[in-house]
C-alpha cells in the first residue's frame, strides 16, 4: 500500500471562483499540488499563475471529458484526494412553478457531474491506499425550505450519494467527507441562482454580521483533508454565527 504522497495532490472542482478558487489557494499555500478545473479554460488563467495549481478545462457534467481529465491528471502524477466543490442553484421559484430546465441543470451539476468525477476517479484513490473524497454539498441537503424545493432536491440527492459512497469505499480506505456550508458571501452564488440579479443577491446577507465567505470555508476543507487519514470528519456543517438555522438569521439594519 502506498502512503500519502508528498506533496499531497488534490482536484478541485468548481475551481474558478468562490469555495473552489479559495480552497485551490489554501491548498497550495500549505504545500499541496492542486489541479484546478472548471468548465472553461479562460476563466482559469487566473489561477495558473500561482504556483502549485495546474488549471484543467473539464465539464463535469460530460463524461467524456471527464475522462480526458482522468488521462491528463494520471499523466501529471495521479490525486489523493478529490474535492468536489461544483455545483450551484438556479431559480427560487415554489414547487408548482418550478421550471424543469432548472431543476435539470441543478441535478446535472450537483448530483451528476459529482457522480462522474466520482466513478472516474475512484480507482486511482483505492489504488493509492489512502485516498480522500470531499463534497461541498449544502445545509439545503439537510432542511427544505420555501422556494428551495428544485436546490434542496438536487442537494438532498448529493448529500445521500456521499453517505452511501461512505459506507462502501471504507473497506478501500478511501474516507468521505461531507463539508454542508450554511450562509456563504460568495460573488457567484446568489447572483447565479437570482438570474444575474445582482440587488437581490446583496439583499440575501443583508444586515448579516460576517456572513461566511468562500476562505472560511476554504479553511474548514483544508484542515478536515489534511488530519491524518484515519480520522474522517464525515459531515461538517458550517454556518455563520448569525444563521443559527435556515429560518433563523439575525440582521441588524
Ligand atoms: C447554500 C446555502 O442557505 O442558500 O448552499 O441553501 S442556502
Amino acid at each position: 500500500m502506498m502512503k500519502q504522497s508528498s506533496p499531497r495532490r488534490a482536484l478541485v472542482t468548481g475551481a474558478s471562483s468562490g469555495i473552489g478558487a479559495a480552497t485551490a489557494h489554501r491548498l497550495t499555500t500549505e504545500g499541496w499540488q492542486v489541479f484546478a478545473v472548471a468548465r472553461r479554460a479562460e476563466k482559469l488563467e487566473h489561477l495558473a499563475e500561482q504556483e502549485g495549481i495546474i488549471p484543467l478545462a473539464c465539464d463535469i457534467t460530460d463524461r467524456e471529458q471527464v475522462d480526458q481529465a482522468l488521462e491528463q491528471v494520471q499523466a501529471q502524477g495521479g490525486i489523493d484526494t478529490l474535492i468536489n466543490n461544483a455545483g450551484g442553484a438556479l431559480g427560487i421559484d415554489p414547487v408548482a412553478e418550478g421550471r424543469l430546465e432548472d431543476w435539470r441543470w441543478m441535478f446535472e451539476v450537483n448530483v451528476l457531474g459529482t457522480l462522474n468525477m466520482i466513478q472516474a476517479f475512484l480507482p486511482m484513490l483505492r489504488a493509492h491506499g489512502e485516498g480522500t473524497i470531499l463534497n461541498v454539498t449544502s445545509t439545503a441537503g439537510l432542511v427544505a425550505y420555501e422556494g428551495g424545493a428544485g436546490y434542496n432536491a438536487a442537494k438532498f440527492g448529493e448529500h445521500a450519494l456521499t453517505g452511501a459512497l461512505r459506507l462502501e469505499e471504507a473497506e478501500h480506505n478511501v474516507r468521505v467527507i461531507e463539508v454542508l456550508p450554511g450562509m456563504v458571501h460568495t460573488e457567484e452564488f446568489s447572483a447565479k441562482r437570482l438570474r444575474g440579479d445582482a440587488a437581490a443577491a446583496e439583499k440575501v446577507y443583508a444586515g448579516v454580521e460576517k456572513p461566511l465567505v468562500a476562505e472560511d470555508i476554504a479553511e474548514v476543507i483544508t484542515s478536515a483533508v489534511t488530519l491524518p487519514h484515519h480520522i474522517n470528519m464525515d459531515q461538517i456543517v458550517v454556518r455563520p454565527v448569525a444563521q443559527a438555522a435556515q429560518h433563523k438569521v439575525i440582521r441588524k439594519s
